[in-house]
């Protein structure tokens, strides 16, 4: 009977897959670990819960299609491996095979296991080119000094000092008797190996127990049961066995399952009868992560135009515009043929936006175009643009446009707008002075920033917007010299960014102050609490429509 091997190292401290392989194999506890033979077949193998996998030899080889007598080269095996690794969090017990040569070869494969993140390798007492254990009588074993050599040469030169070596005895498959096995064993842990693997092909597990009884646990044993499978698994757990190795069930599972779905094609030339029994496509991307792409290109792709909802804000009615807007919100009032709005949603849509939601108000019927959604803000008349975006919140769900509703502007602003990287972006016209609303008078939206417009060819430093402030023109009590630009109501939010005005609104909801806000506001508030409101800087080409002298010049440009 094993005695217990000492020390097991406390779970909870085992940070690295080499440590907790050498933990499955010091632990008291029988531990398994569970054949793959790429990244999908690895994965699964985590997903059921095993602790390890065994990367298998003969598996790899024949889902490879080939034999399982190093017709892989070791670095063909090792781009497999790299996959599995990557692909799973838990152990690698790699099959490895001979060591693919002598002591130089396990030196150089033991280095690079170590840097694709392997736990440990088994290597068998047998030489290169290796044969299957399963196949034929009495293969010739290699030399015990030159086979213990390879062991050290091995343990020499791992770069991880918890990286395990686990030495195959091959002398019970190969006919030597448990004597010569027992040497072998002894001499292999002598040479430093971290476990051994006593192979055996017989039905019955008699030799394997009985060598269990006679090595008394001097150092871990680790069994690979394909043959005697009978045998159930308490009986190695009385035997003091360590780690039970399922070799090869997995890929045998695929062999006849394949096999069959392509057999019933074959012959129905159909894929009725075999839908059902099949893994669903959403199977194959859920177990490849498909899920996480898409987060990850939300999180670092820039959205492509087609992917911006845009958000219209065009509840209000216009008062300044007196009778012309008795029946009409101003931004259905006819510019050359057709509503403002009408021109808007063009501009949008022809620069690539195809999810438009404009909110409507005032005379909200009249707001009656094809290609748009129209969300409500029933308070129009109590309330301002911080309302009307709120009412529009469930499209602030992602990259989002958003703009007044009485703007007209160039496409290329559009163009130029969608290609910036902020997460808030703000559109500020820097030829706001000689505009004409400054100087008529008019109440205007001016913007400071970090730096001023320059027009320089390789301006492209973020420029930071620091306030926004609503002034009355050309009073004399202003001081016009601080500010960089007027607002024109064009805004960007990247999915960051939206998120960010989402959670402000709900923070101006609750303190109150929602109602009577506007988007300076809402924009003010998102800079007072830390987030980065970037300017991009137009010159001109671009209009609004607040009153009677505005509407002339739009019907005028347009
Ligand atoms: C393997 O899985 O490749 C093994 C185990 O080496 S056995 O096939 O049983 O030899
Ligand atoms: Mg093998």
């Amino acid at each position: 009977m094993a005695t217990k091997i000492e020390g097991a190292t406390n779970r909870a401290a085992l940070r690295t897959k080499t440590q907790k392989l050498k933990h499955a194999l010091v632990k008291e506890k029988l531990a398994f670990v569970m054949e793959a033979h790429n990244g999908l077949s690895a994965k699964i193998v985590e997903e059921a819960g095993f602790e390890g996998i065994w990367a298998s030899g003969l598996s790899m080889s024949a889902a490879l299609g080939v034999r399982d007598n190093n017709e892989a080269s070791w670095t063909q095996i090792l781009e497999q491996l790299e996959f599995m690794a990557d692909a799973t969090s838990i152990l690698i017990l790699v099959d490895g095979d001979t060591g693919y040569g002598n002591f130089n070869n396990v030196r150089r494969l033991v280095k690079k296991l170590c840097q694709r993140g392997i736990a440990g390798v088994c290597i068998e007492d047998k030489l290169f080119p290796k044969t299957n254990s399963f196949i034929g009588e009495g293969q010739p074993l290699a030399d015990v000094e030159e086979f213990s050599g390879r062991i050290k040469a091995g343990k020499d030169s791992q770069d991880d000092s918890d990286f395990q070596i686990v030495a195959r005895v091959e002398a019970l498959i190969s006919g030597h008797g448990m004597t010569e096995a027992l040497r072998r064993a002894e001499a292999y842990h002598a040479a430093g190996a971290d476990g051994i693997l006593i192979h055996s092909k017989k039905a019955e597990a008699d030799e394997i127990l009985d060598f269990g009884r006679e090595w008394a646990g001097r150092a871990p044993l680790v069994i690979v049961p394909t043959m005697y499978y009978k045998t159930p698994t308490d009986v190695f757990r009385e035997t003091g066995v360590s780690l039970v190795i399922w070799a090869n069930h997995n890929l045998r599972a695929a062999l006849s399952a394949m096999r069959e779905t392509s057999r019933r094609i074959m012959e129905e030339q159909a894929l009725t009868s075999v839908e059902s029994e099949v893994a669903s496509v959403k199977e194959v991307f859920d177990i490849v992560g498909q899920g996480e792409l898409a987060a990850a290109e939300a999180r670092y792709l820039k959205p492509k135009s087609g992917e911006y909802k845009c958000i219209v804000l065009a509840a209000s009615r216009g008062s300044a515009l007196g009778i012309l807007t008795e029946r009409l919100p101003k931004c259905m009032l006819d510019i050359r043929g057709k509503p403002l709005l009408h021109r808007l949603v063009t501009t949008l849509n022809e620069g690539g936006l195809r999810d438009i939601c404009v909110v409507r108000g005032y005379q909200k019927e009249a707001i009656n175009l094809a290609n748009i959604r129209a969300i409500d803000n029933d308070a129009y008349a109590k309330s301002g643009e911080a309302t009307s975006l709120a009412c529009a919140t469930d499209q602030l769900d992602g990259a989002t446009i958003i703009s007044y509703g009485d703007i007209l502007f160039r496409p290329y602003i559009l163009e130029n707008l969608l290609a910036t990287t902020g997460d808030i972006t703000t559109v500020i016209d820097a030829r706001w002075r000689g505009a004409g609303h400054w100087e008529a008078g008019r109440q205007v939206d001016l913007a400071s920033c970090s730096r001023t417009f320059t027009g320089e060819y390789l301006d492209e430093e973020p420029i930071l917007l620091t306030a926004l402030h609503t002034r009355d023109g050309d009073s004399e009590d202003n001081n016009d010299g601080e500010f960089s630009g007027e607002f024109i109501g064009l805004i960007k939010l990247s999915t960051k960014g939206a998120a960010a005005v989402k959670r402000e609104l709900a923070a101006m909801k609750s303190e109150g102050v929602l109602d009577m806000a506007d988007l300076p506001n809402l924009l003010n508030r998102l800079i007072a609490t830390g987030e980065s409101v970037e300017v991009l800087y137009v010159t001109g080409h671009w209009l609004d429509v607040d009153d009677a002298f505005d509407l002339a010049k739009a019907r005028n440009v347009v």
